[in-house]
């Protein structure tokens, strides 16, 4: 395990499959995951709709629901090898998880802007735990406070690359303080799998539910 820290930030990366076994989870994935299309495949930033520059899916238990950039999402059905995964990640960390956000990169164009994943609608004490299938892609963290021109400090960014069948786990309070971020990458010519598990918690009242519009598109990563 390699232990990464800074200032209000801690995460632990490690190589959770082996070659082989990445190799062969990336493919059942393929087969099994359908993406989302129409509105799902779309965020609001301050009231304007953007389509996500990649393929997004959302797995969990029977029920429940996940609210981000605007748009509301449903859990389909645990997939067998996302179960198996699942799995697999609370052997490791003795957390439970009941919801997946699957992001499909098809090649280094396809990215992610800036954001946190601090919804009122996550268990705070739960830790967001990453596996990554395919290409090598650059993570970058960005404290909040050093973000853009006028940021009142200076803190260095924390970057990583997340390797085929790594995992990284986002312990508590990592989603409070820092940004991240899955820049372009252009001479990345393969595609990525990337599975965020997570404890959404039921019952929340909606009405005092944040919505983040700092997610996913281009046009919010300065907001
Ligand atoms: O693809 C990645 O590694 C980033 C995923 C991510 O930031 C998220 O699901 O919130």
């Amino acid at each position: 395990w390699q232990k990464i820290e800074a200032e209000g930030l801690d995460c632990d990366y490690a190589q959770l499959f082996s070659k082989e076994e990445a190799d062969n989870l990336f493919q059942k994935l393929e087969e099994e995951l359908v993406y989302a299309t129409g509105e799902e495949a779309t965020v609001q930033v301050f009231g304007k709709v953007y389509s996500i520059p990649r393929k997004q899916a959302t797995y969990g238990d029977a029920g429940l629901t996940y609210t981000y950039s605007g748009i509301t999402r449903m859990a389909c059905p645990w997939t067998p090898t996302l179960e198996d995964i699942r799995d697999a990640v609370t052997r490791t960390t003795g957390q439970t998880f009941n919801f997946v956000v699957v992001n499909r990169y098809k090649d280094g164009l396809d990215h992610m802007g800036e954001h946190r994943d601090d919804e009122r609608e996550l268990d705070p004490l739960c830790p967001i735990a990453s596996v990554s299938l395919g290409a090598a892609r650059d993570f970058v963290f960005r404290h909040r406070d050093a973000r853009g021109k006028m940021s009142g400090r200076r803190m260095e960014p924390v970057k990583l690359e997340l390797a085929h069948g790594s995992f990284l786990l986002m312990n508590p309070p990592t989603n409070t303080f820092w940004y991240h971020s899955l820049p372009v990458r252009k001479r990345i010519s393969r595609p990525r799998i990337n599975l965020t598990f997570r404890r959404v918690q039921r019952c929340l009242d909606r009405s005092t539910m944040a919505v983040h519009s700092d997610r996913y598109g281009e046009p919010a990563s300065q907001s």
